[in-house]
């Protein structure tokens, strides 16, 4: 069996989706996603210029030489841009496998070990009343757990809020327009935006945050234990993950659960934080991490260590990932949660999926491979436009970490 033919294949249905299609010389093909939010072009220039040419006539059969000959072969390894194209290859490729096998992927990986797939979205809001009434309203809609991002008060825009009747998007610019941060207010209110959830919510719901890295150590130490008695799913992301010594000083102070690794591309990044038993979930998803085949040594890895998955899932991340995650989601025996962020309507018009979500939790579906797929007719309407992420600057003007 060869591949015959691998094409990119790039849109703008609402936000830009990178997706790489596989075809072989038995009709068979499989689709995956290789979207890097606000760097897309150079992750389909890696595809299109040095991999793809590089596939046609191998066995798409051998998911493994392949994964190995693009990243031990390309010498200079790892990294956001060749991790992502990776992934868009690997992921297609355990697509026409499944379907070869008739099967959906999970089963592939070895079966399903629980029989649906705890998912948690996002309540953001410009102040505290609003932000309960998005908690109100994702409750509503079932879910079990929510992260909670709201405006701080004296800060003129906040990380995860959304613009006045809009869903958040954050790559919204042609150029990066710049945000404002003050660790100081933010400090100081966090605390009082989890007591009121709790208050009005009760204990009997999963409360996460994301901090988006605006941290130094000894400060995310002090919210991590200011937040204790809220009882955090887990705290996102509190420092930059560069200096991993720095999450030492936190576990030190604080039983908050510790998330991290959105950002992160290889078993490498976070290695040692699970050894060292420092996070308790890792975020890396299928298309920042390699695709499949790197995830699974990931989260093997990470079982050694009591670390489970939370899986990414902003809207950054197409739907293909999406369907990818969730058939790991449903195999990975350390599993712990899924990120969702809803997909638009018109972005589920050109993707079209078979996984489903009730009452707070998703399962995959039963068709084989992945089950999304892409009319390639529709997504050529909707045209790549750029659109790239904040910076960040402190209120002194300092640039601060987004
Ligand atoms: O592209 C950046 C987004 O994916 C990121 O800001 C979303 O932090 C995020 C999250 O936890 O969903
Ligand atoms: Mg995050």
């Amino acid at each position: 069996m060869k591949i015959t033919a691998a094409k990119v294949i790039v849109c703008c249905p609402g936000r830009n989706f990178v997706t790489v299609k596989i075809t072989t010389d038995e009709g068979v093909y499989g689709i995956g996603d290789a979207t890097l939010n606000g760097r897309e072009k150079s992750v389909v220039s890696y595809l299109e210029d040095y991999m793809l040419p590089a596939l046609i006539g191998k066995d798409p059969q051998r998911i493994e030489d392949i994964w190995q000959f693009f990243y031990r072969g390309a010498y200079w390894r790892r990294g956001p841009v060749g991790m992502c194209a990776l992934a868009g290859i690997d992921t297609a490729l355990w697509d026409i496998k499944a379907k070869l096998a008739g099967m959906p992927l999970y089963q592939l990986l070895g079966g399903r070990s629980r029989d649906r797939i705890m998912a948690y979205t996002h309540a953001n809001g410009k102040d505290i009343p609003s932000t309960l009434d998005a908690v109100a309203q994702a409750q509503e809609q079932g879910y079990k757990a929510i992260r909670i991002q709201c405006g701080i008060p004296g800060v003129a825009s906040t990380y995860g809020v959304a613009k006045e009747g809009k869903s958040y998007e954050p790559a919204d610019a042609d150029l990066p327009t710049e945000s404002v941060w003050s660790t100081e207010k933010y400090l100081n209110f966090a605390p009082k935006l989890f007591q009121a959830v709790r208050d009005q919510f009760g204990d009997d719901i999963h409360l996460l945050h994301d901090v988006h890295h605006r941290l130094t150590p000894i400060e995310a130490a002090r919210l991590g234990k200011e937040l204790e008695p809220y009882h955090l799913f887990w705290m996102e992301d509190a420092v930059p993950a560069e200096n991993q010594e720095g999450f030492k000083l936190i576990r030190q102070h604080t039983t908050t659960p510790i998330a991290v690794g959105e950002v992160f591309n290889s078993i490498h990044d976070c290695r040692e934080l699970m050894q060292n038993q420092l996070i308790d979930y890792i975020r890396t998803t299928i298309v920042h991490g390699g695709g499949i085949t790197h995830l699974r040594r990931i989260a093997d890895l990470a079982s050694l260590f009591h670390v489970r998955t939370g899986f990414h899932g902003a809207t950054d991340l197409s739907p293909v990932c999406m369907g990818a995650a969730l058939h790991f989601d449903y195999w990975v025996p350390n599993f712990g949660i899924q990120e969702h962020m809803p997909h638009s309507e018109l972005m589920e018009s050109v993707f079209t999926r078979h996984y489903q979500f009730e009452d707070g939790y998703f399962t995959p579906g039963e068709a084989p491979g992945h089950g999304v797929d892409i009319n390639e007719e529709l997504a050529a309407k909707y045209p790549y436009k750029r659109a790239c992420l904040p910076v960040n600057r402190l209120e002194d003007g300092t640039l601060w970490h987004w």
